[in-house]
């Protein structure tokens, strides 16, 4: 319980880990404008509570914090660990709030504590409520004629994607380096919302087309080769406000020259393969929950 500072004082002094990765928060954006408070509880103060923690009973641990790119807001592109800061939810906020406590406790305690500026990753275990999930679940759904439609918000955001796989191993390479410092992973390709849409219904054998503009846009079938048959024509995407944001992060791209000459940290997946993964996981698991439904095991 990240808001329980003894429990994770006596965690701390039992385990005295090697290396610490802080990747828990409340992590969804749109939430943190529900609940900002929780949201700067856990995801902001916990870090401390956590710094504390090693200072106090094992400053021998490396800490690997997970910072954001939604820490750069409405900066302008490319980001990278020089670029200032400019939040735009109470996520990145808090987020902020904990990026400088990492830089604190290794200025002032000498602790091995990083940052990594994550820019987004994915992959078959992300989240249902994030958006890449949240398109292959419903495209693969779509296209074998168990889901309407498919109901987002702003199609115009851009988001530079990789594969969580690659990020990991990135997350272990800046805690495995002489000096403690900060790194920014992404890929520098930044891709919309509904390019990622569009990507992945084809990844089924569905073009899709847009037409309108905000609230009114619509996305449908111009040709369909898959398996179930879906008219041409048919609307399978729309847009509801109540998935807008007070206040949007409009373009994301990384530069990760950083991570990559000094990690030597390359990413091994592009879009297409990611969204391939994503895509097939859900039709593999969709066949399942109906094979499931079906024999009533
Ligand atoms: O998938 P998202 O919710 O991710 P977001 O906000 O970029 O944040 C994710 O990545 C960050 C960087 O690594 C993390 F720090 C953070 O914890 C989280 O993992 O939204 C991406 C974009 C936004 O612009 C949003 O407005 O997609 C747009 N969007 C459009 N329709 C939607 C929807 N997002 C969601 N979640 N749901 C929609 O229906």
């Amino acid at each position: 319980d990240l808001s329980d500072g003894s429990r994770l004082t006596t965690l701390l002094s039992t385990i005295r880990p090697d290396e610490v990765y802080h990747l828990a928060a409340q992590s969804h954006v749109r939430v943190s404008f529900d609940e900002p408070e929780h949201t700067g509880d856990v995801t902001g103060l916990a870090t401390t509570r956590l710094l504390e923690a090693i200072r106090l009973v094992s400053p021998e641990s490396k800490f690997y914090q997970a910072s954001s790119s939604e820490m750069f807001g409405a900066t302008p592109p490319p980001q990278n660990e020089e670029t200032p800061f400019y939040p735009r939810s109470p996520y990145g906020a808090a987020k902020l709030y904990s990026y400088w406590m990492t830089r604190n406790y290794r200025e002032a305690y000498g602790i091995f504590a990083c940052n990594g500026i994550l820019f987004n990753h994915e992959s078959p275990r992300r989240g249902e409520t994030f958006v890449t999930k949240k398109i292959t679940k419903a495209a693969a759904r779509i296209s074998q004629g168990k889901q309407e439609t498919l109901t987002l918000g702003n199609l115009d955001a851009k988001r530079d994607w990789g594969h969580a796989k690659d990020y990991i191993e990135g997350m272990y390479l800046i805690l495995q380096q002489e000096k403690p410092e900060d790194f920014v992973l992404a890929t520098g390709i930044t891709t919309t919302i509904r390019d990622f849409v569009k990507m992945s219904f084809a990844e089924l054998g569905i073009e899709l087309g847009f037409r309108g503009k905000d609230e009114a846009e619509e996305g449908y079938v111009v040709k369909n080769t898959g398996e179930y048959k879906l008219e041409e024509g048919t609307v399978v995407v729309k847009v509801d406000p109540k998935y807008y944001r007070p206040t949007e992060v409009d373009l994301l791209i990384g530069d990760p020259t950083k991570a990559m000459t000094q990690l030597g940290w390359k990413p091994k997946f592009d879009l297409a393969a990611l969204v391939k993964e994503m895509v097939a996981s859900d039709v593999s698991l969709f066949k399942k929950e109906l094979y499931i439904k079906q024999s009533g095991i």
